[in-house]
């Protein structure tokens, strides 16, 4: 399991070193859940929907990206977000003909059908559900990456849990409700330190912070680049997330903002100029 996780990773990095300049994107997407029992009936779940994440696989694979996507099951994924925000639409523009094949007479759903089909094959597409997996998959990635050197992206916008119940504290069956339950959670060691200066050290490195309170959202962005020395933060807050971020580096706080559009479109486009720029420094 572990060893064709691997292989497939590898092999998809070993293609895209062969082809020049080609660029690899990894991208986390999803929230993580962090299970409160062996035999796990409940769960600690970070909020996301993954949208994000699947916007954005899309605007990497428009500018020439390969992609990793790892991402939460069952959470959006390139493409088909656009489609599952319309699901019943979908399936009334659904026609089977006398041959038996199924098409769509709905022409967003072609274009994004036919986009999807032309991106296929740059696309690697990894799932995870609990902390723990997706810790270990995004060392995995990171660690495959490193032949690539500058030419790899890393983009950090999984939402991933500050807390978790170490295996050895687990009980092995579910909790019974007889007792009101006082949980005692751990702080999860904090790994962008580990993607920035180790396992990804040559690549470019955005990570994401997620805030309610807007009056600490650029200290904090400004604090997680000086604690990790990676090249970007995007910041943005839970209810305006789709219309406004900011990108932070050590030099400067560009403000993006889309009422009408993806604000990925534009968030990549930035993204893509400072990787660009991070690639010939
Ligand atoms: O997945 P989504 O589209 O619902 O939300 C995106 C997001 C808020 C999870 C992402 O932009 C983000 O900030 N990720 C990092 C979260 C964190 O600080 O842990």
């Amino acid at each position: 399991m572990e060893k064709e996780f691997i292989d497939s990773i590898e092999a998809f990095v070993a293609d895209s070193v062969k082809i020049p300049d080609q660029k690899v994107a990894l991208v986390t997407s999803g929230g993580t859940c962090v299970p409160l029992e062996k035999h796990a009936v409940r769960y600690l779940e970070n909020f996301s929907t993954g949208r994000r994440g699947a916007l954005s696989v899309e605007q990497f694979l428009t500018r020439g990206y390969k992609v990793i996507f790892l991402y939460r099951d069952g959470s959006c994924f390139p493409y088909l977000t656009q489609m599952k925000n319309n699901q019943e639409k979908f399936l009334k523009n659904l026609i089977v003909g006398r041959n038996g094949r199924t098409t769509i007479d709905d022409h967003n759903f072609t274009k994004l059908i036919e986009e999807y089909k032309k991106h296929e094959s740059s696309l690697l597409a990894l799932k995870f559900m609990t902390l723990q997996e997706y810790l270990r998959k995004l060392r995995l990635v990171c660690l495959a990456l490193q032949p690539l050197h500058k030419r790899a992206a890393v983009y950090l916008a999984a939402a991933v849990s500050d807390f978790y119940v170490p295996d050895d504290k687990l009980p092995l069956h579910k909790i019974q409700s007889s007792e009101s339950l006082a949980l005692t959670l751990e702080r999860t060691p904090k790994m962008l330190g580990h993607v920035a200066q180790q396992w990804a050290f040559n690549a470019f490195v955005v990570s994401f912070k997620l805030e309610t309170d807007e009056n600490i959202l650029i200290s904090k962005c400004r604090l997680a680049l000086s604690n990790y020395g990676h090249q970007v933060v995007v910041g943005n807050l839970l209810e305006t997330r789709y219309n406004n971020v900011i990108i932070v580096t050590s030099s400067s706080v560009v403000n993006v903002n889309a009422t009408s559009e993806n604000i990925e479109i534009k968030l990549i486009s930035q993204l893509y100029l400072m990787h660009e720029q991070f690639m010939t420094s």
